[in-house]
Parts: structure tokens; C-alpha cells; sequence
């Protein structure tokens, strides 16, 4: 097939040659063991488990996340920028995502004018937004948006016109490419619309997929423009077991379409043992203030509000992970922005007061296995810092950021092959028994 299409010619070769050994392999090698099971991994969430493929990243709980092979303080480097801006664009990050090579400037440029030429919505999304109680929460709006958008799928069209299995994953890329470009103006609008009367900002074409979103919430300044980059660069991906990445392989598995799949994944995303924990962060920590009755509270003071936080029955939001192990790259990320680009601020200092002693009251608990703060620990305090303090709009920026991820792989999963998802349930009945007598 001829494409004319860059990313997609690439992303053709490179798939075909993976599907092509995949397929042989499965065919020779199919029944070798890769893993074995516990107890523990069955009642306990999955975790570890090694039953998925995700070609975009990978976690280690002691590294932390490598985006086809490179770290974040690899990718600050060595990803396209916009003229003098230190950080990476996204769309770096999206290219080298579907087909494992840092793209040029000028590729990451062609990303985003693609991304411009894609834009346009279609008129009844923002009915279906403005049919919505203004008060529904934003990842709730985001959600029904991003569904009334799968009126438009090109996968679902092509569908059902009869198309072959192995063009799949054109339309796959088709439609994703066109949500990820649509998803900035549409999270724009929800937030114009619930903080400022609906008084909406035109986009500026000029920008770059990350800049022209920080235009259209109305955050002025360049730091603020270099923040969403690099925020939008390292939300993208956390390899493919997480909740949202996960939900939309399963949810794709079933050839609904990426809008459906899409949709699926920023419900999950806004769960608060997920997503919805940037919001719970700072709510946390103005809580943790208001109660205290300083904007400055010192280790001692943090410590006594921590103690009581657990004596109540709640975690203390944006600390454990399911598979870190070590404080989150991605956290220490932000908080490298903070001390490069922010010299004062107390919401950061409080940020990094409570990391100086929650990990020692987690350790203490004996059951915590990753003390230290996650991606959610650091990023309320920096938006709150450039004047975006509408904490329930938080998890949107990560959805649209998460997209990037979890559609590359959606293109990957409909490139290989990838059938339905269906692991096997037991009852704990069954369960139970098979550790019985061991
Ligand atoms: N505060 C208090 N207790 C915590 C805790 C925290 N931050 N993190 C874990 N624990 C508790 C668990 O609730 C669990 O307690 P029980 O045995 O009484 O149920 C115990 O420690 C063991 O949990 P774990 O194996 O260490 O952690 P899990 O893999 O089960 O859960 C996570 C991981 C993220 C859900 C958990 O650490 C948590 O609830 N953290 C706070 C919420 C949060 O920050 N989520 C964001 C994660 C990143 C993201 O997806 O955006």
C-alpha cells in the first residue's frame, strides 16, 4: 500500500514486519510458559501479571517509565521543541510512541499541523455538552463528548461497510488521529464553560497541539505553555496494565471503535484510586491548610494532619503505586520544572514539605508497599501556581494527555492482531480449594 501519509507508512512497515513475527512465533512457540500465577496475584488486583502486550512503554518499579526505551530525562532532551522552549512536545512523544523512533523537527511539526487540519468539531458535541447540568463533573462531560464524537468514527463506518481485518488499523489510526486533535478544544470548551460563563477562546493555529490548548483555557504566559507540553508529554503513557490504558485495550478488543474505547478509558481514568487523585491531592492539601489555619504548615503540623487523615480511613492521596516502587520519575519531573521555572511559591513548598514526610508514616504502616509520591503528588500544586485552581477539572488534562498512549497502542493492538481480551475467572470457592492442602 501506498501511503502519502508519513507516520502512517512508517507505522505500516513497522507493524507488518512485528505482525509477521509475532504470528510465526505464536504458531511455533505458542505454548511455552512465560509466567506462573500466585494466589496473591489472583485475589490481589492482577498485579504482575504478565498477560498483555503494549508496545508504547514499559515500567519499572524501580526506573520507572520508559517510553519505547527512553526516560523522562531522556525525552526532555532529545524530543522536537518549539523554538527556544526547553520542554518536549507531545507530539514528539506520539510519533516515537507508534513507531519507536524520535522523530525529526520537522516530523513533529508535520504532527502538528496534522493535528490542525483534524480540528474541526462536529456542531452537535457542543450541544451534547451544553445539555449537561453545569455542574456534572468535567471528566463526566468530557466523556459524554468524547462518545457523541463516535457519530463521526471512520472504524465504525468502514465497519460496517465490510472492511477487511487487515485494514483495521488505518481506521484505527484514522479516528484516533482525529479524537487526539480534537480532544484539546473540546476539553477547552468544558472548562470556558463551567469557570467562565462560557466565554470561549479561538484557538491559534499557529501554536502546537500543547500551546494552543494552554491558549484556549486562557492561562496567559509561555511558562504556562511549557508546563502543558511537558505535562502532556509525561501523562501520556504508564505501559498497558494501568486502569485507563487497560480499559482501552479490553474495551477495543471488542472492535468498538477508539471513540467507544476512548470514552471507556477517561471513566476509569476518573476513579479516585486513578486519574481523579490529582484532584484529591490539592483538595488535600487546602484541607489540610484550612484545618491547620496556615498556608505554611511546618513537617510537625503535616505529620499530626497525615496521622489523622489515616486514623479516618482514607489514603493520602498521590502516594503509592501499584508497580513503582521508587518516587515517580514523573514526579520528579514536575518538581524539576517547579525549581527551574517557579521561585516561590507555598502551595510547591507545601508539595514538597508533605514529600519530606509522608513516605516515613507510610514505611511505618507495614503494608504500604511504595511510599513515595506518584504523578498526582506534584501537578495540582504547578497548575494551581499559573492560575488553573479549578481542582475538578485536573483529571481532564490527564485524559487528553493520556490519549496519546493508550490510541498509539489501540493502532498497535489492531495492527498485530490482538483478538478479543477474555482471561478466565475462578470463584474463590475454586480458589480457595486449590491452595487447600498445599
Ligand atoms: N495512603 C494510605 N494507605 C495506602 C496508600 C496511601 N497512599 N497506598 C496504599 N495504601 C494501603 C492500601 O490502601 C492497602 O491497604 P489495605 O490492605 O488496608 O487495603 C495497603 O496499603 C496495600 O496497598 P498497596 O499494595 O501498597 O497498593 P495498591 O497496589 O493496592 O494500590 C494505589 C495502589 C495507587 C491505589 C494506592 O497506593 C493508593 O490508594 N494511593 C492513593 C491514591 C493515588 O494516589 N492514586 C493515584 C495513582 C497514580 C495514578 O494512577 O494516577
Amino acid at each position: 500500500m501506498n501511503y502519502v501519509d508519513p507516520l502512517k507508512k512508517k507505522f505500516a512497515e513497522k507493524s507488518e514486519q512485528l505482525r509477521t513475527e509475532l504470528r510465526a512465533t505464536l504458531k511455533e512457540k505458542g505454548n511455552t510458559k512465560i509466567d506462573e500465577v500466585s494466589f496473591a496475584q489472583v485475589v490481589g488486583g492482577m498485579r504482575g501479571v504478565k498477560s498483555m502486550i503494549w508496545e508504547t512503554s514499559q515500567l519499572d518499579p524501580v526506573e520507572g517509565i520508559r517510553f519505547r526505551g527512553y526516560s523522562i530525562p531522556e525525552l526532555r532532551e532529545l524530543l522536537p521543541k518549539r523554538g527556544d522552549d526547553k520542554e518536549p512536545l507531545p507530539e514528539g512523544l506520539f510519533w516515537l510512541m507508534m513507531v519507536g523512533e524520535l522523530p525529526t523537527d520537522e516530523q513533529a511539526k508535520w504532527l502538528s499541523d496534522q493535528w490542525v487540519q483534524r480540528v474541526n468539531l462536529p456542531e452537535h458535541i457542543i450541544k451534547v455538552i451544553e445539555a449537561l447540568p453545569i455542574d456534572t463533573h468535567p471528566m463526566t462531560q468530557f466523556s459524554a463528548a468524547i462518545m457523541s464524537m463516535q457519530q463521526s468514527s471512520v472504524f465504525a463506518r468502514r465497519y460496517n461497510e465490510g472492511m477487511s481485518k487487515s485494514e483495521y488499523w488505518d481506521a484505527t489510526y484514522e479516528d484516533s488521529m482525529n479524537l487526539i486533535a480534537r480532544l484539546p478544544r473540546v476539553a477547552a470548551y468544558i472548562y470556558r464553560r463551567i469557570y467562565f460563563k462560557g466565554e470561549h477562546i479561538a484557538p491559534d493555529f499557529s501554536l502546537d497541539w500543547g500551546g494552543n490548548f494552554a491558549h484556549m483555557l486562557g492561562i496567559k504566559g509561555d511558562d504556562f505553555k511549557s508546563l502543558m507540553r511537558l505535562y502532556l508529554t509525561i501523562h501520556a503513557d504508564h505501559e498497558g496494565g494501568n486502569a485507563s490504558a487497560h480499559t482501552t485495550h479490553l474495551v477495543g478488543s471488542t472492535l468498538s471503535d477508539p471513540y467507544l474505547a476512548f470514552s471507556a478509558a477517561m471513566n476509569a481514568l476518573a476513579g479516585p484510586l486513578h486519574g481523579l487523585a490529582n484532584q484529591e491531592v490539592i483538595k488535600w492539601i487546602y484541607k489540610m491548610c484550612d484545618a491547620l489555619g496556615t498556608s505554611n504548615p511546618s513537617k510537625e503540623q503535616i505529620a499530626d494532619y497525615v496521622n489523622t487523615t489515616l486514623a479516618a480511613g482514607l489514603v493520602i492521596p498521590g502516594y503509592g503505586h501499584a508497580v513503582l516502587r521508587q518516587p515517580d520519575p514523573r514526579f520528579v519531573a514536575q518538581k524539576k520544572f517547579a525549581e527551574e521555572y517557579i521561585s516561590d511559591s507555598d502551595v510547591i513548598n507545601v508539595v514538597w514539605r508533605v514529600y519530606e514526610v509522608v513516605p516515613d508514616i507510610l514505611k511505618s504502616l507495614g503494608k504500604v508497599k511504595n511510599p513515595w509520591p506518584n504523578v498526582d503528588a506534584h501537578s495540582g500544586a504547578l497548575l494551581v501556581h499559573y492560575g488553573l485552581n479549578q481542582f475538578s477539572f485536573y483529571t481532564v488534562l490527564f485524559g487528553v494527555s493520556r490519549a496519546l498512549g493508550v490510541l498509539s497502542s489501540l493502532c498497535w493492538s489492531r495492527a498485530l492482531g490482538l483478538p478479543l481480551e477474555r482471561p478466565k475467572s475462578v470463584t474463590t470457592e475454586w480458589l480457595l480449594a486449590q491452595v487447600k492442602d498445599q
